[in-house]
């Protein structure tokens, strides 16, 4: 049986809940497709959440790495295509606002998933499930998760299923946001599923 470390994070700026810290801890531990999943939940911390991924996943070793995080107000589940070297933007949960800021100083510029992004998406849309590419993981913590974890691949020379998926927000959200876009978590977590059962 192969391993897949997923990521979710925990909450942020003023939503109290998100939807990948639940989805990640449910999917801990079972079995999906031809892996058993590793779940890990990351802090919103720009100091220290690429460390800490980066150490779960040379403790874990896995054969593929999924990294999920909430985009309030998108309307789709969407695989990213491509992460920045950069820091930018609100407040962590630290309270740290980083500008400009490289994620890796001498880094390449950018890097491209290495997910099957475009039959996730059609796997999903197969499903009844709305998805679709996206091209912009932004500047926040997503990205500098998506970044870190492959400049550690290309450092490390490694080829596996590895990148980003954004995911819309939850109806826990959307009980104190009324126009926020939301889905039942139950259909997000059967949307990740079925992005896990397209990796071989
Ligand atoms: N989404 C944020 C950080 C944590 C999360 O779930 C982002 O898109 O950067």
């Amino acid at each position: 049986m192969k391993k897949l470390l997923l990521t979710g994070f925990e909450p942020f700026l003023n939503f109290a809940f998100n939807p990948t810290e639940s989805i990640v801890e449910y999917l801990n531990g079972r079995t999906i497709g031809n892996y058993t999943i590793h779940g890990v939940v990351l802090p919103v911390d720009f100091n220290r959440s690429a460390e800490e991924l980066i150490t779960h996943y040379h403790h874990i070793n896995p054969d593929a790495v999924i990294t999920l995080g909430m985009a309030a107000h998108r309307k789709r589940i969407t695989p990213e295509r491509v992460a920045i070297n950069i820091k930018d933007g609100a407040p962590d949960n630290d309270g740290y606002v980083p500008e400009d800021e490289p994620v890796q100083e001498n880094g390449a510029d950018a890097y491209f998933s290495k997910l099957p992004i475009k039959n996730i998406v059609t796997c999903l849309r197969e499903k009844g499930i709305p998805a679709a590419i996206s091209n912009t993981a932004g500047t926040y913590l997503c990205n500098n998760v998506m970044y870190s974890l492959l400049h550690e691949l290309h450092q490390t020379d490694k080829t596996i299923p590895a990148g980003f998926v954004h995911i819309p927000a939850s109806f826990e959200i959307a009980m104190d946001e009324p126009e926020m876009p939301a889905w039942p978590l139950s259909t997000l977590q059967e949307g990740i599923e079925t992005m896990i059962q397209t990796l071989e």
